[in-house]
C-alpha cells in the first residue's frame, strides 16, 4: 500500500472516533452500585442511574458482572399482598428522562454470586442497551446501596 494512502485511512479511522463518541454520550450510566456481602451464592440487586438524552427511548437487555453467575432484569408488582419482584424482559429507558433503579421498582438482580463483595471494591460490568449498544459500567460494592 502506498504510504500516503495509509497515512489517509489512518486521518480517517481518527477522524470518526469523535463521532462514535458523540453519539454515545447520550445516553449516560452514572452511580452504579451493589450492596457489600460476606456470603457466596446469593442474589443481589445493582442499581444505577441512567441519563438518556437520546433522540428515541431505549431499554436494558442484559448485564454481566465478573462476580455473578447470571442477572435478571426485575420489576416489583404491588398489588393485594406483600410486594413480589417479576422477571422482565428489559428494563425501559425513556427518552429525556433519569432513570433510578431501585430495590422497589425496576432493577438488575445478580444471581449466585461467586465471592464476598467487600465494600469500597469496584467491578467492571457490562450493560447491554437495545440501541445505545453495549457499555462497560464501574460498579462501586457499598455497605447501603
Ligand atoms: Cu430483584
Amino acid at each position: 500500500m502506498p504510504r500516503s494512502l495509509a497515512i489517509g485511512l489512518i486521518a480517517f479511522g481518527l477522524a470518526l472516533v469523535p463521532h462514535f463518541a458523540a453519539a454515545g454520550d447520550a445516553l449516560q450510566v452514572t452511580n452504579a452500585r451493589v450492596p457489600a456481602s460476606d456470603e457466596i451464592g446469593v442474589n443481589l440487586p445493582l442499581l444505577m442511574t441512567i441519563r438518556n438524552e437520546a433522540t428515541e427511548a431505549d431499554a436494558i437487555l442484559r448485564v454481566r458482572c465478573p462476580f455473578a453467575n447470571f442477572s435478571e432484569r426485575h420489576t416489583v408488582d404491588r398489588g393485594e399482598g406483600a410486594p413480589a419482584m417479576r422477571e422482565v424482559r428489559s428494563i425501559p429507558i425513556p427518552q429525556g428522562q433519569t432513570t433510578d433503579l431501585k430495590r422497589e421498582g425496576y432493577h438488575v438482580m445478580l444471581l449466585q454470586t461467586r465471592q464476598k463483595l467487600v465494600d469500597g471494591e469496584k467491578f467492571t460490568c457490562v450493560v447491554v442497551f437495545q440501541k445505545a449498544g453495549t457499555r462497560e459500567t464501574e460498579v462501586q460494592v457499598t455497605r447501603t446501596p
